[in-house]
Parts: structure tokens; sequence; C-alpha cells
């Protein structure tokens, strides 16, 4: 496999959904600049292009709302062809915005691209620093509970459909939802989407919050869907460490960022499901586990979290699919091999949890998942997602966060 070809054809997935300013995940699919997919641009920028790596950081903080929040979508440009759009979203700022936030990696990915250059990243940390600071802050306030991060919405968690929010979202009330026509079916296969039910549902919780003006306070009383994530935690966590790291690089005060990772860490234990035996999600309105052994629960290393409890099931589950990790668990009857994310293998999950292998002295663990997924990308390009059982590829083509992942981990 001649791997500096493959090197050219990422950059090319990459120039190809440049905007400009900032990348869109794929053409047609999703037209607009997507939160933690920036995030990873920006990291597979930095593999080439310093300049365009913060460009991209830069441009989705423009996003930012003044209560610190960074929405999951920011729409620059109108562009028809995916809903909901900045109509349905409804809210009164230039640049329109969704007004839900998606993972906060967006720290983590900052540090990786100063430190891919230092001496030109310094002015542009010290930009983007307060923002990052503001945005987290947002986070501890408004949706840690117990330790734990809280979702308001399945888009938020950017697994989508995940069998995490099922519990909760069967309390959603639907009989009010609008007319939609909804995008995605129009370019996906709709087997490997979300099926019609969980749509109704998604666009339920939107209509919700905008009644509620996006008022985070009223959301949290009047939502059925309130959940802690598994895969969130972790993430938020990893990033409030590497937010720490820069503050203390960048002579900044480094108390608050301590205190939110002591609490982080004590909403891990609250995260273990001990009669599953592994970290999972928790319904905050009923406080039940969801049962649910996703790839977000293997994320713990990732957070410096040094817990290898899981790694029986670890092992297991790359025992039953050619390509780790799964999305869900194979041995979970909801298991469907191409349906998004209830079973096909992301690239840049298993880079997030192969990063989080390696750093804790795994490094046959993260080597296997490092290979699974250079062979997927290899052999079968840049999709969205994979099939883990034989590698066929699945969702949109052509997908930045699979190009940046191929350039900085997985070649
Ligand atoms: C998917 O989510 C969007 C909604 O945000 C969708 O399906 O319409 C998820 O995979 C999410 O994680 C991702 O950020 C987004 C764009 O790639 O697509």
């Amino acid at each position: 496999m001649n791997y500096d070809k493959i090197d050219k054809k990422a950059r090319k997935v990459m120039e190809t959904n440049d905007r400009g300013l900032y990348t869109v995940p794929t053409k047609g699919l999703y037209p607009y600049q997507w939160n933690w997919d920036s995030a990873f641009a920006a990291w597979g920028f930095s593999s080439f292009d310093p300049k365009r790596a913060w460009a991209e950081l830069e441009t989705l903080f423009q996003g930012q709302w003044d209560t610190g929040m960074v929405p999951h979508i920011v729409f620059h440009k109108q562009s028809y062809g995916y809903f909901p759009g900045p109509d349905v979203w409804d809210i009164p700022r230039v640049p329109h915005t969704s007004g839900i936030s998606q993972p906060p990696i967006a720290a983590t990915m900052a540090r990786s691209v100063y430190e891919a250059d230092k001496h030109y990243g310094r002015v542009h940390m010290e930009l983007l620093f307060g923002r990052l600071v503001s945005w987290h802050r947002w986070w501890m306030r408004n949706r840690v509970e117990d330790g734990m991060v809280a979702i308001t919405h399945p888009w938020e968690s950017g697994r989508d459909n995940a069998l995490d929010w099922d519990a909760a979202l069967a309390g959603v009330d639907t009989s009010q939802v609008c007319e939609y026509h909804r995008s995605d079916t129009d370019h996906v296969d709709p087997s490997m989407r979300p099926s019609q039910l969980d749509y109704d549902r998604y666009v339920a919780l939107v209509q919700l919050a905008r009644e509620s003006n996006w008022d985070e306070k009223t959301i949290a009383e009047k939502s059925p869907f309130r959940v802690a994530d598994v895969g969130m935690t972790f993430m938020f966590l990893r990033a409030c460490r590497d937010l720490l790291s820069i503050a203390a690089e960048f002579d900044q005060g480094t108390d608050e960022i301590e205190g939110w990772i002591q609490t982080l860490k004590q909403g891990v234990k609250s995260h273990w499901n001990e009669a599953r035996g592994f970290y999972d999600s928790v319904n905050l309105r009923t406080g039940a586990f969801t049962n649910t052994l996703s790839s977000a629960s293997f994320l713990n290393w990732y957070a410096g979290i040094r817990d290898d409890r899981q790694l029986k099931h670890l092992h297991r589950i790359l025992d039953q699919v050619r390509y780790g990790i799964p999305s869900l668990d194979p041995e979970d009857p909801h298991f469907d091999k191409l349906r998004y994310w209830r079973g096909p293998v992301w690239g840049m999950m298993n880079a997030l949890i192969g990063i989080g292998l390696a750093e804790t002295g795994h490094t046959v663990l993260a080597e296997r998942l490092r290979k699974d997924t250079q062979e997927l990308i290899a052999e079968h390009g840049f999709y969205e997602y994979f099939c883990p059982v034989d590698g066929a590829s699945a969702g949109g083509g052509a997908f930045t966060w699979t190009a940046a992942i191929w350039l900085t981990w997985a070649s």
C-alpha cells in the first residue's frame, strides 16, 4: 500500500471540504461547520498547515454565545439540503447557530495544534485560551451534575442514535412535532441512519428548547431528556486536563481548572455500573444506568483514568469483530452493524481510545486499533463509519475527520 498516495488523498478530502476559514464534515450530507468535527479538522490541518488549523478553531468560536456555550453547528452561509437548518433553531444572532453544544474536545485539539508549532501558535493560543475557559465554565455551571456531564439532546453527545439514549427518549412526547422533511436520508441509505421515531423525538426536543428560549434552567426543569453521558464526562475531563496544561504554560491561574478536574474525577465513579462491569451513561431523570457498553465507555484511559476493569470487555469485543471498536457491544441485542452509532466503527473514536490506551501503557491494544483503522481507510476510503465485521464503508464519503485522523494518527 502506498501511504504517500493516501496522505495526498487525505489532504485532498480536507481541501474539498474547506470553505475558506472552516470545513464542512462532508459536502451534501453536512453542509455547515460542526463543533467537534472542526476540532478534529484543526488537528488534521496542523500536520501540514498550522495557520489553517488555527483559523478552523477561531472560526468555530465566532459562534460562541455570550453564555460561553459553543454551539454544535455554526451556520456561516445558507445551504439548503440539511435539516434542521438555521430557520428551525431560530436563534437571533450572527453567525446563526444551533442551540445545543457538542463534545468539548477543542481544548485538547488546540493543545495539539499548539504543540505542532509553538512558535506560530503562541499568539493564537493566547487569544483562544479565554474563550476555551468560558466554554468549560459554561459546562461546569449548567451541565455538571454529581461530577457527570449532562446532555439535553442526543445530538449533543455526537453519538446521535446511541442506545444510551433510548430509555430517556421514550418519555419525549412527539404529538406536537411540526411537519418536516429530513434530508439525511436523501444522501445516505436510511438503514444506516437513525429511525423516523428517533428523528421525531430529536425535533420535539428542539421545539421544547426553542419554546424555553434556550434558557438552560427552564430546559432542565421541563425536558424529559437529561442523561449523564459517559463519553462527554471522559472527553471533558481530558479537555480540562489539557486546558490546565495550557494555563500553566501561559502563566494563567490554574485553581479553577484544577477544581473542575477534581469534580469530574469524582463524577467518573458515578458512571461505573458495578452490576455490568463497565462505565455507563446515567438517565438523570430516573437515576438508572442505561446498561449500554458503547465505544464511549472505553474513553476512560483517554481521560487519564487508569482503570483496567474494562479490559476483559475490550478483548472480548476485539475477538468478536474484525475491526474494533464498534460503537455498540456486538453481544447487545440492539447491535446493528451498519446503523450509525449502534454498531459501526468510527475512525475518530478509535483515535481517541487508541491515544488513551497508548498513554497508559496498553501499547499492543493501541496498535491494534491504529492498524485496524489504517486498514479500513486504506482499503475503503475516507468514510464516515465502517462495518466492524467486514469493513464495508458506510454513511457519508470523503469525510473530514476521517482524513484528519489519517494524517495525525492512523497512517
Ligand atoms: C452526526 O450528527 C448530525 C447532527 O449533529 C446529524 O446526523 O445530522 C454525528 O455523527 C455527529 O457526531 C457529527 O458531529 C455530525 C457531523 O459529522 O454528524
